[in-house]
């Protein structure tokens, strides 16, 4: 193989790299998703790990808060995901990020009105399109809108243990159960994308030895 080959091969295993996977901590502290801003790629995946009691994720509207994206726009909506204290549950929702639109969801959960109370977050927040406005219109709603029907737009997986440090609910979450919207944690890229990176620069290695 042409030294030149070996680097546009590795070249391209970088490329394909860099796709990551995002833990987002559904319940973990109080009524949050942490994080709760979040900036995303083409291709990364959001991992949604939900903890006690009864949460659930859902693509929302930015025109009415706490209410659905309609189905047949797409979105997504992991349904009740009944959990144990003490842990997070054995399955996760992955849903992939298909472009970098600004992305509202929330915990549909009515029993203590989770979305009402900040249960939400948000990914590419645009100029408009942020937390503030969301959070503001989140407090004035009523009840918040499950779709009908089971979970559509992403899929469940075993939790796969991973470094504490990639846990999105290991930061100190910042924001409040009510109401003010501060971003609270940061993108922790995933074991996945971090090994996948280590194996291109291995092969980029071996490749320069050819
Ligand atoms: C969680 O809620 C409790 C009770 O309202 C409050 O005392 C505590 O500070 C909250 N924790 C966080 C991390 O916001
Ligand atoms: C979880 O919450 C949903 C919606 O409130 C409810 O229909 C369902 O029965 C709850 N499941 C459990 C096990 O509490
Ligand atoms: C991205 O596309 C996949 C496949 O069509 C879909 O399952 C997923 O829900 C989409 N992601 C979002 C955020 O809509
Ligand atoms: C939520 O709405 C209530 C009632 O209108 C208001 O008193 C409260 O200050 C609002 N909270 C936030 C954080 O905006
Ligand atoms: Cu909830």
């Amino acid at each position: 193989m042409s030294p030149l080959s070996s680097l546009l091969l590795a070249a391209g295993l970088v490329a394909q790299a860099t796709a990551k996977i995002i833990p987002i901590s559904v319940g973990k502290t109080n009524l949050t998703m942490t994080p709760n801003s979040i900036a995303a790629e083409k291709g990364d995946i959001l991992e949604f790990r939900f903890w006690a009691k009864n949460h659930s994720v859902v693509q929302g509207s930015w025109k009415t808060a706490c209410q659905p994206k309609p189905k047949e726009e797409g979105g997504f909506w992991s349904g009740f995901v009944p959990t144990e204290a003490g842990a997070p549950n054995s399955q996760v929702f992955r849903v992939t990020i298909n472009d970098t639109q600004p992305i509202v969801f929330y915990c549909s959960q009515n029993t203590g009105t989770h979305c009402k109370k900040g249960m939400f977050g948000v990914v590419n927040a645009g100029v408009e399109l942020t937390l503030e406005p969301y959070a503001k219109a989140a407090n004035g709603s009523d009840s918040a809108g499950s779709p009908e029907g089971g979970p559509y737009g992403g899929v469940f997986e075993a939790l796969q243990a991973t470094p504490s440090t990639t846990d999105g609910g290991s930061s100190p979450s910042s924001s409040p159960t009510n109401g003010a919207p501060a971003p609270s944690g940061t993108n922790g890229a995933g074991a996945l994308g971090v090994s996948f990176v280590g194996m291109a620069a291995v092969g980029a290695a071996a490749l320069a030895l050819i």
